[in-house]
């Protein structure tokens, strides 16, 4: 293990680093994920590495939906799994949602290794292995999905997620809460919540925003989803990003 002095500048970006480095060597994060993260990382850094203020706005949004639904989904890939499990299962608690492991580079090696991570970080059931149900219009790796899982699902959060997929969810009529760094990126055009902010930022952010809203009438929580608007809040991060006004 290396040790990383709490006061080093970069100290949040260096653990993060470590554990994708990490998630690499136990067989849970792919070589591609390395690359993913750089580029997260990237952008990360234009935004200052904090939760600009459309996003909390799109988090609290998610977590409306996510106590709306009938059957939410948390999707999972090999990034999300090294760098923030406990977060995943805990917002998975907190709104009544499935887990499902869903990969981009899918091995058998790597699914089993992300499903017994997950269980070691508290969670019970988690889907992804059956696989029986398809997304249309998808190869085949990619397209696998359990049909009591993300193939039933009504809203769906996918992090750091593929364009191509983003999109075919899409098509299947599927709510789809995207936390993705680049506003630019076609999983966040997307979406019908981009969450531009980091993962390990995003997922307790709409734990907590889900607690506070947990008492909120079924009319309060559709006044916040009615009051988004994507295009702005994608807008506003990429000025954040260019380096305009943020707050
Ligand atoms: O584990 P697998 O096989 O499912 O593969 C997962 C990756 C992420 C490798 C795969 O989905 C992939 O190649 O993704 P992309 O096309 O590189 O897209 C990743 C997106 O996530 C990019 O737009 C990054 O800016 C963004 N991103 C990277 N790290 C983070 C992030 N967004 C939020 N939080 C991060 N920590």
């Amino acid at each position: 293990d290396i040790e990383i002095p709490e006061s080093h500048p970069r100290y949040q970006s260096l653990l993060t680093r470590h554990r994708i480095e990490e998630g690499v060597e136990n067989g849970i994060t792919s070589k591609q994920g390395l690359i993913a993260q750089g580029r997260g990382e990237a952008f990360d850094y234009l935004l200052g590495e904090r939760t600009i203020p459309s996003a909390d706005e799109a988090e609290r949004v998610a977590a409306a939906y996510l106590l709306l639904a009938d059957h939410p989904v948390i999707s999972v890939n090999g990034n999300v799994a090294a760098l923030c499990p406990e977060e995943m299962v805990e917002l998975a608690e907190a709104v009544g949602a499935d887990l499902e492991v869903n990969l981009f580079n899918r091995t058998d090696e790597r699914m089993e290794a992300i499903v017994s991570h997950l269980r070691e970080h508290g969670a019970e059931e988690v889907k992804g292995l059956t696989a029986d149900g398809r997304i249309p219009g998808l190869d085949h790796e990619r397209a696998k999905v359990d049909s009591d899982g993300i193939g039933s699902a009504d809203v769906v959060v996918v992090p750091l997620e593929d364009g191509d997929r983003a999109e075919a969810l899409g098509e299947m009529g599927k709510t789809e809460l995207v936390i993705d760094l680049n506003p630019m990126s076609r999983s966040a055009q997307t979406a019908t919540v981009p969450i531009v902010d980091n993962v390990i930022r995003a997922l307790p952010n709409m734990t907590k925003h889900a607690r506070d809203l947990n008492g909120a009438s079924r009319e309060e929580l559709e006044a916040i989803i009615d009051a988004f608007d994507a295009e702005a809040a994608l807008e506003a991060a990429e000025r954040a990003i260019r380096g305009g006004d943020i707050d």
